[in-house]
């Protein structure tokens, strides 16, 4: 037994030493097997889900780019870490990538949460580029222990329940699942809020513990909640933040050569994200009409300008927020607006 253990640590020293070490470093092409230098990328929700779609997107690529001097080995499904140890476990080293929904962690990222807020943004692509430039610009503190690989967005949310709800006043007292921002939203068309992230939902609506979810539609395909959840309601509520960290040492261990082909795909990466999820929307609502006849009904303008009226507290609650982290709220507000703005020209929804 005492053997086997030694072993197996020697084999390990062996192999931490030929990942982060040695070799040439200006070479793209590994030479030798033992340049390979491999990364663990941990992710909480099914392989099937955009999170996990874009990880092996991203593994891909980086594979292709350092032409096979890194490898990813990816995790997901919380293999490695779940939903809430994902922020501990990259900064500790239990892996050394990991995919973080900002909205599970309330306080901790106050910045990059703006993009959470009710701002009334019309698709991911235009969510994640703004997300991913107002983090360039401002290079915030919440993050200064990791370094930032990509991010990207969710689309905008939307109701999804068992039974069906076509004004607010058949929301009243219905327990909706949401996080972050969205649980104050849900909180305010007069629902019951019920925090818990995306991994749990399944259970949570089986078990009858919720009537419906508030999250983008895809969803309804990739967790089959469609079959669950007949009924949904276009309410155009906020989009979910996500981020893509790595280890800091980790980071700092990799040859200058490959440190460049990940900064490079950074950005490319939150437009391909934000992308596929647009057309995945599409793709899944087309496959749940098709599959379970699901029903789908638009709230009133007046109902939705109502919503917008009282989420302005929620705003108001973001810039105390953000005021007490030492960042200037209304600069940060009036960026992801011109962003917004910006990428919405330049990314129309037809
Ligand atoms: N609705 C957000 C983000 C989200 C949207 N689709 C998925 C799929 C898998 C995990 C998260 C998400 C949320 O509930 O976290």
């Amino acid at each position: 037994m005492k053997r086997t253990l030694l072993i197996l640590a020697l084999a390990s020293c062996v192999s931490m030493l030929t990942a982060c070490g040695g070799g040439d470093k200006t070479e793209t092409k590994p030479s030798a097997k033992s340049q390979v230098i491999t990364l663990s990328y941990a992710n909480f929700p099914p392989k099937i889900t955009f999170p996990c779609v874009q990880m092996e997107r991203w593994a891909e690529e980086v594979e292709k780019r350092t032409g096979g001097a890194v490898k990813v080995q990816t995790f997901p499904g919380s293999t490695l870490l779940g939903a809430k140890n994902m922020l501990r476990g990259v900064q500790e080293g239990q892996a050394d990538i990991g995919c973080l929904s900002l909205a599970y962690y309330p306080g901790v990222f106050p910045l990059t949460t703006s993009t959470n807020l009710p701002v009334g943004f019309s698709s991911a692509t235009v969510a994640s580029l703004t997300l991913w430039e107002l983090y360039q610009k401002h290079q915030p503190k919440e993050f200064e222990n990791l370094k930032v690989l990509t991010m990207f967005t969710s689309a905008p949310s939307n109701v999804m329940s068992k039974v069906p709800m076509k004004t607010l006043a058949d929301m009243r007292g219905v327990e909706l699942r949401g996080s972050g921002s969205l649980l104050r939203m849900i909180e305010l068309m007069g629902a019951q809020p019920v925090g818990m992230p995306m991994s749990q939902t399944p259970e949570a609506l089986q078990k009858g513990l919720v009537k419906g979810l508030v999250s983008s539609l895809e969803v309804l395909m990739d967790f089959n909640f469609a079959e669950i959840c007949r009924y949904e309601t276009i309410a155009n509520l906020p989009v979910y933040p996500f981020a893509v960290v790595m280890n800091k040492d980790k980071w700092n261990a990799l040859p200058d050569q490959a440190k460049k082909v990940l900064e490079n795909l950074g950005r490319e990466q939150a437009l391909w994200t934000g992308q596929y999820m647009d057309q995945h929307i599409n793709k899944a609502l087309k496959w749940a009409r098709e599959k379970y006849g699901i029903e789908i009904f638009k709230l009133s303008d007046g109902e939705m300008a109502g919503i917008r009226e009282k989420s302005k507290g929620i705003i108001s609650a973001w810039k105390a927020e953000a005021e007490k982290a030492g960042y200037d709220a209304d600069a940060v507000l009036k960026d992801v607006r011109a962003l917004k703005a910006k990428y919405e020209m330049e990314y129309p929804v037809n």
